[in-house]
């Protein structure tokens, strides 16, 4: 694991239609990120927030909102984490709507010749703006990210795609638009429902997961959206789906990622503080970044 991190936060919620979301990023800070990033003897550089062109909720000709305002912070962040990556530090992006995915990606994958992603998410986000039942575009990141989608999107820092499908694995899954599901067998992308995690345990389940992306790729980056955990502990999420990862078998699978050494790159996202119950979904984020640094119990 890379020692040099560079913390960068885009306080962004035009991306969905919940307001809050926003705050991410100093929900995050303040729950103490980057002083249990130091415990880990690693060199934090905090490089601050991302501004965010806010103005009046627009939605143009095309099922999408706020597309101007959301591809203009992705552009901005795409160029900072590109500009990290080159320096050749970890990037740490905190949320933000999930839509931020689609700069944070576009800044790492040239960098790469095979990218690897996990999307570790109650949603699959490959929804286009042709599928998407909402418009929201914090459920489109993953499939902008293959090519698919608007132009604005999919073209975002200058290239398509960021991602190939069979490089990315998708866990925690449990809401999925039929759009999303035909994507999903269309380009056989490795899906861990819910139910394979309950059949198969989360032990497993990463463990497959870690081998799978381990023969193919050089690198992966970790996509993680609070609200794969269970709304019952993680309930500062705008959109929550019954039926989640604990906040244990999430540590785990830190845990197995810290330690098979293969993430380049994360980004945790949709943590809303005004939705939460005293910042715990902030502090689950922190709690979660410890293990996927390298925190041992013992
Ligand atoms: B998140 C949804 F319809 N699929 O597209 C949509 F259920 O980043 C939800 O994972 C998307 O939180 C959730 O609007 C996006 C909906
Ligand atoms: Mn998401
Ligand atoms: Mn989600
Ligand atoms: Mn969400």
């Amino acid at each position: 694991m890379n020692k040099k991190i560079a913390i960068i936060g885009l306080p962004m919620d035009l991306g969905q239609s919940r307001r809050g979301v926003d705050m991410g990023p100093s929900a995050i800070r303040y729950a103490g990120a980057i002083e249990r990033l130091q415990g880990l003897h690693l060199e934090v550089e905090d490089l601050g927030d991302i501004s965010v062109q806010r103005e009046a909720q627009t939605t143009d000709a095309t099922n999408l909102k706020n597309l101007s305002q959301v591809v203009q912070a992705n552009s901005k962040l795409a160029e900072m984490v590109d500009r990290t990556v080159t320096k050749g530090v970890f990037p740490l992006v905190f949320g933000g709507d999930h839509s931020i995915a689609i700069g944070t990606l576009a800044g790492i994958s040239k960098h790469y010749q095979n990218l690897g992603v996990i999307w570790y998410d109650a949603h699959g986000d490959l929804n286009t703006e042709e599928t998407s039942p909402s418009g929201n575009i914090h459920g489109m990141p993953l499939a902008a990210s293959l090519g698919m989608g608007h132009d604005s999107l999919t073209k975002l820092h200058g290239y398509v795609p960021k991602v190939k499908p069979e490089n990315i694995v998708v866990i925690g899954a449990r809401s999925l638009d039929p759009g999303e599901r035909e994507l999903i067998r269309e380009k056989g992308i490795r899906v861990y429902t819910m139910h394979e995690i309950d059949r198969l345990g989360m032990p497993r389940v990463m463990e497959d997961a870690i081998n799978y992306l381990k023969e193919r790729t050089d690198g992966v980056h970790l996509s993680l959206d609070l609200d794969g955990l269970d709304p019952s502990e993680a309930p500062g999420v705008g959109t929550p789906v019954l039926g989640g990862l604990t906040y244990r078998e999430s540590h785990l699978a830190m845990e197995m990622l810290a330690e098979a050494d293969i993430i380049t790159s994360a980004e945790f996202v949709e943590v809303n503080p005004i939705l939460d119950d005293k910042n715990k979904t902030a502090s689950m984020a922190v709690g979660l970044m410890g293990s996927l640094f390298g925190e041992k119990l013992k």
